[in-house]
């Protein structure tokens, strides 16, 4: 019998990491740097409006070691923004001092482990909030992608539902003695990317980060079924910090 857990489907996501080119960058001119830095202002401000008018979120973050530099996050009703979001950025010449590091595709979700089984989605103004994320201006994010196991006896796809809602119950409950302290979005990648959820957190404490991926380690969902790629850890740039972050 097919038990998927019904989803309900936000707006759809793309972090785009890049690495900054800093002995190109280093030898552009001074005044071709301003203008450089002009347009990419012009680009952030425009995705401000979008975002002030609450048909889009964004939040661009620099990103600490060497996986990458800066990340570009995106959300979007449609994908088709998402890749004109994408191509713009590329055209940009700021683009010209940056090389891809790595991205991620995907869409806010939520699922029905949780869901009393009443909810009409589409008019619960507290489901549509979380669907249609606007991102935290919390200083600190963190992003990874993940997996549930499917593997010999540690398949999580094999169980159902009943003992699937059971074991997100207990997930739920440890995420939610954070509440405060880390945002969470969580958005479905199956059929859009290498992994099948993205986990975006935010916090105004980064060690938080830690301290709650290390306590779901120990809950059954991660611990017996979770599967991780790499981490990705950063901090929140608004307009005024792009100039000194580039400033040489
Ligand atoms: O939607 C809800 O808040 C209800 C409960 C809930 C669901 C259904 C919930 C709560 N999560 C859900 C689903 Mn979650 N979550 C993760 C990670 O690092 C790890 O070990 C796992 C990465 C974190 C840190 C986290 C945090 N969650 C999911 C799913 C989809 C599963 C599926 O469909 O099979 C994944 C992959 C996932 C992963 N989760 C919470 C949190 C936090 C902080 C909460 C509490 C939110 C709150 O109630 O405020």
């Amino acid at each position: 019998m097919n038990e998927a857990a019904k989803t309900f489907d936000g707006w759809y996501v793309l972090h785009d990491f890049r690495t900054v080119d800093w002995s190109l960058w280093k030898q552009a001119a001074g005044d071709k740097q301003a203008s450089v830095l002009r347009e990419f202002n012009h680009f952030l401000s425009r995705l401000d409006v979008t975002q002030e008018a609450k048909i889009g979120s964004h939040g661009l973050f620099t990103i600490l070691g060497q996986k990458a530099d800066l990340m570009l996050m995106t959300l979007r009703p449609t994908i088709d923004e998402l890749q004109e979001i994408e191509t713009s950025f590329n055209k940009l010449q700021i683009a010209e001092y940056l090389t891809p590091a790595y991205s991620y595709v995907s869409v806010v979700e939520l699922s029905n482990y949780m869901a009393s089984g009443s909810e009409n989605p589409e008019e619960d103004p507290r489901i549509q909030a979380r669907l249609k994320p606007i991102l935290p201006k919390w200083p600190y994010v963190c992003f990874y992608p993940m997996d549930k196991r499917r593997d010999g006896s540690d398949n999580w796809y094999m169980l159902p539902m009943d003992e699937r809602k059971e074991l997100m119950y207990s997930h739920g409950k440890i995420g939610r003695g954070y509440a405060g302290a880390v945002k969470q979005i969580i958005s479905g990648s199956v059929g859009f990317d290498d992994w099948e959820w993205g986990v975006t957190l935010f916090s105004q404490d980064v060690l938080q980060f830690k301290k709650l991926v290390y306590e779901m380690r120990f809950d059954e969902v991660s611990a017996r079924y979770g599967e991780f790629g790499s981490f990705y850890v950063g901090q929140r740039v608004e307009l005024e910090g792009i100039a000194p972050f580039f400033h040489v």
